[in-house]
């Protein structure tokens, strides 16, 4: 399996985030994608390429070009080492947005989500190696595994959050729906909320999402089960929120996922893929062991579409790189 890699994801190292006032370490760290790059290079099957660049006009069809460039300046006035969080968010019938400040808050739903010096590079090279791989599976390709960081499923058109910046599983669905129906099946352990919000009104890409319930789990909004889409989009966005479930309580509601993608018959499809629902991820709270990873790669691979695999979130170092590997193993095995 081709394995796309984000050249640039080390430019993005937050310091920290802030959470209930106190500053913690931050869950999203470069050593994230050498684990998994380390797991996949002693395994055989996989080979590895940089993301060709692309220009900031691939993503503004999807995102709001005036967050994109927020997101660009904003690095660019930064120092190494420095980082710019959000302290007031928008508020009452008609919020403006005029200063900094204010476009902090506009720009962002949360306090984990920090841009620094080098959190726009890393965000756009992130973006390419996610169009580059719907334009594999375009070309042919069975499925392309997109290995980044920061993640992106928890982007809005206009909105950072949840250690997000770009949607890039949502970028490649909306690459690969100029050829045909495409589906998102996000199995990150939080709501992929981001792309949910950017497909809302379409009926051309189906999402489902399945993920701890938000009444006490990231991104809390959002993610609950009767939010099913709007106008055209109607019945075109499913939510599955689970309480914190062993591989036994997620199986039947993993194959409920996947036979709602089978239903809609896409041609090509998108999984945001997370491994933070295993057991030791030290956010999740899910109980999954790594060989379900394996089982969840096996319900893809038997809906028998060409499929863009993008990495979201998984947070423990020592489990992150075998539970990618076993569900890229058996989603690429044969049969
Ligand atoms: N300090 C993804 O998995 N919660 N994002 C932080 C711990 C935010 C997760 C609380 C979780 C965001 C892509
Ligand atoms: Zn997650």
């Amino acid at each position: 399996m081709r394995v796309i890699l984000n050249p640039r994801h080390a430019a993005h190292s937050p310091p920290h985030e802030v959470d209930n006032g106190t500053l913690t370490p931050p869950c999203d760290v470069p050593g994230r994608l050498a684990a998994i790059r380390a797991a996949l290079g002693r395994r055989s099957g996989f080979t590895f390429e940089d993301a060709p660049p692309i220009a900031e006009g691939a993503v503004t069809a999807l995102h709001d070009p005036a967050y994109v460039a927020y997101l660009r300046e904003a690095s660019a006035g930064l120092r190494p080492g420095q980082a710019v969080y959000p302290s007031v968010f928008p508020y009452g019938p008609a919020p403006r947005v005029r200063g900094g400040k204010a476009l902090r808050g506009a720009y962002c739903f949360d306090t984990f989500t920090p841009i620094t010096a080098g959190t726009f590079a890393a965000a756009l090279g992130g973006a390419a190696a996610a169009v580059r791989a719907a334009d594999l599976i375009a070309a042919g390709e069975r499925a392309v595994y997109v290995l980044t960081r920061p993640p992106g499923h928890h982007a809005e058109r206009d909105r950072c959050g949840g250690y997000s910046y770009l949607n890039n599983a949502a970028l490649a669905a909306d690459r690969l729906s100029r050829l045909g129906k495409v589906a998102v099946l996000d199995l990150d352990v939080h709501h992929g909320n981001g792309t949910q919000h950017l497909f809302y009104d379409r009926a051309d890409v189906l999402t489902a999402s399945i993920h701890g319930d938000p009444a006490r789990l990231f991104p809390y909004f959002s993610g609950f089960d009767d939010e099913t889409g709007t106008g055209p989009g109607l019945g075109f966005n499913r939510n599955f929120p689970l309480p914190p479930v062993t591989d036994r309580d997620y199986d039947p509601v993993l194959a409920a996922a996947v036979e709602l993608v089978g239903r809609f018959r896409p041609a090509f499809l998108v999984v945001a893929f997370g491994a933070d629902a295993h057991a030791d991820d030290p956010i999740g709270g899910f109980a999954l062991p790594t060989e379900y990873f394996g089982e969840m790669g096996a319900a893809v691979r038997r809906l028998g579409l060409p499929t863009a695999v993008v990495q979201e979130g998984g947070y423990n170092l020592d489990v992150l790189g075998g539970c990618v590997a076993a569900f890229l193993e058996s989603l690429a095995a044969d049969g």
